[in-house]
């Protein structure tokens, strides 16, 4: 790892939702030219991605990750790429081969050029037994692939800072809601379509059921949580470390849309559960994220009327 200079910065998967606005950012405050945007896709129209570097790189290929880490003098790895639960249940396989086999692309590439990890975790760690506001630490027994991967994940991090000091760090992120880029095969993804619907045919088919409520959070407070974690001294990160909880809010699918409703003129919205309905069952309600507030100070700004709000502007610019 180069000492001196600016910090430069790979992403892995920065063509997707949390991608296109993380790479955003990481170039407003680091400069366009040191942040490295990796996908498996091809560059598409994304604007917050264009202004820079970009490489084709698939995650499971370590020979490549090596390859492009040397040669763009990389220091820190923001690893995003993966498969969602909608999808991953679909293709059992390719979640793993991709979820597990891309982190541990990513943790041996970090340990032979002496990186620092950003890989993400999520609230689909959890499962069916957990507290439904669910604490910190409890046991994680998931029933999405997804979620088994995400666990697996975890413990890899760990496994690589307490047997190599690697400086690995993570969040379990809640549901998240943004406007610039769709969300990527996930179950929480009607919190973001139905705003598309709303805006553009005034009605949406909601794929959970209205008493549905799950931890959610607005992206721009997930941004903030990501850059504030990876930005905390070593000294801050707790046994956490690999998979913080963070809180944003928790709404039903209900409160949602009569919150849309308020706002969006003769929106109506019907409710057809699929089976995503059963991976949201499993997951908990809200999460109690008091260890990240003592540990580095993390506090959500957003809550359901903001982001409606936000939602709502964004996508009528
Ligand atoms: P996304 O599906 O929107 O984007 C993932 C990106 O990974 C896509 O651009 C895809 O092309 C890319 N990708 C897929 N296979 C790849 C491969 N083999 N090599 C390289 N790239 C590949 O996902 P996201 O919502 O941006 O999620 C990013 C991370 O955050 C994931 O680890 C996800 O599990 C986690 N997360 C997301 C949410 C959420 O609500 N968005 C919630 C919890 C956790
Ligand atoms: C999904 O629904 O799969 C993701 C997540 C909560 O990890 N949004």
């Amino acid at each position: 790892m180069s000492v001196s200079g600016p910090k430069k910065i790979m992403v892995t998967g920065a063509l997707g939702q949390i991608g296109t606005e993380l790479v955003e950012k990481l170039r407003k405050i680091y400069g366009n030219e040191n942040i490295l945007a990796t996908d498996v896709r091809k560059l598409d129209d994304n604007p917050g991605v264009q202004n820079g570097p970009f490489e084709i790189l698939s995650v499971v290929d370590s020979d490549s990750m090596d390859k492009l880490v040397k040669e763009y003098d990389i220091q820190e790895i923001y690893h995003l790429a993966a498969i969602l639960s909608a999808t991953g249940e679909k293709k059992p396989e390719l979640c793993k081969k991709i979820n597990i086999g891309g982190t541990i692309s990513v943790l041996e590439t970090a340990l032979n050029n002496n990186l620092k990890i950003f890989a993400p975790s999520s609230i689909a760690v959890f499962g069916p037994d957990a507290p439904k506001n669910a604490p910190q630490v409890t046991p994680l027994n998931p029933t999405t692939v997804y979620g088994q991967t995400k666990v697996i994940g975890e413990n890899l991090a760990n496994e690589y800072w307490q047997k190599h000091g690697l400086d690995t760090r993570g969040l379990r992120y809640p549901g998240l809601i943004s406007w610039k880029s769709p969300a990527g095969g996930g179950t929480t993804d009607y919190a973001v379509e139905i705003f598309h619907a709303a805006l553009e045919k005034g009605h949406y088919d909601c794929f959970v059921g209205p008493e549905t409520r799950l931890p959610m959070m607005y992206i721009d407070d997930a941004i903030r949580a990501t850059l504030e974690l990876m930005n905390s001294p070593v000294d801050n990160i707790g046994d956490s470390r690999a998979g913080y909880n963070i809180s944003g809010i928790s709404f039903t699918a209900q409160q949602l849309v009569d919150t849309i409703s308020e706002r969006v003129d003769g929106f109506t919205c019907t409710f057809t559960p699929d089976k995503r309905q059963l991976y949201a069952d499993s997951w908990p309600d809200s999460i109690d994220d008091s260890q990240a507030k003592d540990d580095w100070g993390w506090e959500a700004q957003y809550n359901l009327e903001n982001i409606v709000d936000s939602m709502i502007e964004g996508l009528s610019d």
